[in-house]
């Protein structure tokens, strides 16, 4: 996991880095991350990327709810992207996307004598999936380009076949932290550090949420006849059947809490979208 400070300064410079970048490419893969699609992503992308071909990559699909992706898939299609559900840790999706790859690339040189290679680079905030898909997208058979005529000096090119080509280094954007809710979101999903609440805390405020939104889960993953009155009475009852019981009959809130949280993280609690349409 990518761990970063970010300050004004930085971002500064990663956006101007970014901006370099993309004057040599013509399509934009944004990775997000399917089970928090407004925190996961950079509120300056648009205003970065503006005219150039976009593909939203909903990546980590696998932890997410299916029907809530779906939704996702439809509203970012119907703003103009390309939209395609992926789940990078095991490859499911990359054959969609070569394919959508191939179908933009013979369309930009319809009718052209002289073939132009797809130019591409993926972008997102920190722990989407980046690196992965990249892997994913060049296996073992990926070859780096050397450089080429116009190309900064020290940028690879990943040659994906059929006269494509990916940047080597993915832009890292920073998460909207600005915004507590995004920030508990993406806390949740294990995107920034745990430091910045305690995990007992944190853990309870995802237990208000499952509580809400997918109380069966919450109750067949713990065992409980019954949710609490309250999320701090539900977290009291999966310490009690997991027995996280101190001395003096104390419950162990850390310990369920990181618990919770791992099991969330893990998708063992089942597949949950935080963010819906
Ligand atoms: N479950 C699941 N985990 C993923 C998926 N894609 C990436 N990961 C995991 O998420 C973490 C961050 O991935 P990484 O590629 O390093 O993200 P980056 O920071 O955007 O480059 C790693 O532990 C990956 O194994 C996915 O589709 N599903
Ligand atoms: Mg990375």
């Amino acid at each position: 996991m990518e761990h970063i400070n970010w300050y004004p300064g930085h971002m500064k410079k990663t956006r101007e880095l970014i901006q370099e970048n993309l004057k040599m490419v013509d399509t934009v893969i944004e990775v997000i991350d399917a089970r928090i699609p407004v925190s996961s992503r950079n509120p300056i992308i648009d205003e970065l990327v503006k005219n150039k071909r976009r593909i939203i990559i909903l990546n980590k699909s696998d932890l997410a709810d299916p029907q809530a992706t779906d939704k996702w898939v439809e509203h970012f299609k119907s703003k103009g992207y390309y939209a395609l559900i992926m789940n990078s840790a095991s490859g499911a999706g990359t054959p969609q996307l070569m394919k959508l790859l191939n179908s933009i690339q013979e369309e930009k040189n319809e009718g052209k004598i002289i073939k132009k290679a797809l130019r591409m680079m993926i972008v997102g905030v920190p722990n989407v999936g980046k690196s992965s898909l990249i892997n994913r997208l060049t296996g073992k058979k990926s070859a780096k380009t050397g450089n080429k005529p116009g190309v900064t000096r020290g940028k690879q090119w990943l040659n994906l076949g059929n006269d494509m080509q990916l940047l080597d280094t993915p832009g890292i954007l920073w998460p909207k932290f600005e915004d507590p809710s995004a920030g508990l979101d993406l806390a949740f999903c294990g995107s920034i550090k745990d430091e910045i609440l305690d995990i007992a805390t944190l853990a309870l405020e995802l237990i208000t949420v499952l509580q809400n939104d997918y109380a069966d889960l919450l109750k067949d993953r713990y065992k409980l006849e019954e949710l609490g009155a309250t999320p701090l009475e539900t977290m009291e009852r999966i310490a009690e059947k997991r027995g996280f019981i101190q001395a003096g009959r104390k419950i162990d809130y850390e310990r369920t809490g990181r618990t919770v949280m791992d099991e969330f993280r893990a998708g063992v609690i089942g597949r949950i979208t935080l963010e819906k349409v």
